[in-house]
């Protein structure tokens, strides 16, 4: 069994970029660079000939290439805390939600269950540990609608993904490009 969701891996520069954010504030744990990523869908265990369909699925997804602006930053919360700090990408991209749509249509044709919740594009750059609204305030009215520049679009990544204590480990189980 593999715990996989499909995202789109950034550009060594952006990540860069996003990961030199790091405020340092106590009780947030900024991502390592190497697992920045913006998730298309999240699947959960899937067992082997469950995989190689969706293996096969994913390959047959293609797109027009694009640019993705990141810009701008926020919160998500959870018990009044920020649990997760994200970067957005801009006013709804129209590639980004086709590749979406593709995506978790080849999830279903794998026969395996797509998380149909509203897709809210963001990449996340930090959890929070409780960390408190005032204390990431400062980071937050500084960085509200920041540009962090432009992600070329050029494929997407099956990720497998093994939580763990520090936070979960990420390996990409499959690259697909569609240019
Ligand atoms: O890209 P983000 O960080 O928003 O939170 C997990 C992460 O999202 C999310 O999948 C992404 C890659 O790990 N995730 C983890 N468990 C999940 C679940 N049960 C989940 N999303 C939906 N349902």
């Amino acid at each position: 069994m593999n715990r996989l969701f499909v995202g789109i891996e950034l550009p060594a520069s952006c990540k860069e970029v996003l990961s030199g954010l790091d405020p340092h504030l106590p009780g947030l744990r900024w991502i390592p660079e190497e697992q920045l990523h913006l998730t298309l869908s999240f699947i959960g265990e899937v067992e082997g000939l469950a995989e190689g369909r969706l293996r096969e699925a994913l390959g047959e997804v293609r797109v027009p290439a694009f640019f993705l602006p990141l810009r701008g930053v926020g919160v998500y919360n959870s018990r009044e805390r920020p649990s997760v700090v994200w970067v957005g990408v801009g006013k709804g991209h129209p590639n980004l939600f086709a590749l979406h749509r593709r995506v978790q249509d080849a999830v279903l044709h794998a026969g395996l269950e797509a998380d149909l919740k509203p897709f809210h594009p963001h990449v996340t750059i930090g959890r929070g540990r409780g960390i408190s609204r005032q204390t990431l305030q400062p980071f937050l009215r500084r960085n509200a609608e920041t540009e962090f520049g432009l992600a070329h679009v050029t494929g997407f990544q099956l990720y497998s993904s093994i939580l763990a204590a520090g936070g979960a480990k990420h390996r990409v189980e499959l690259r697909q490009q569609f240019e």
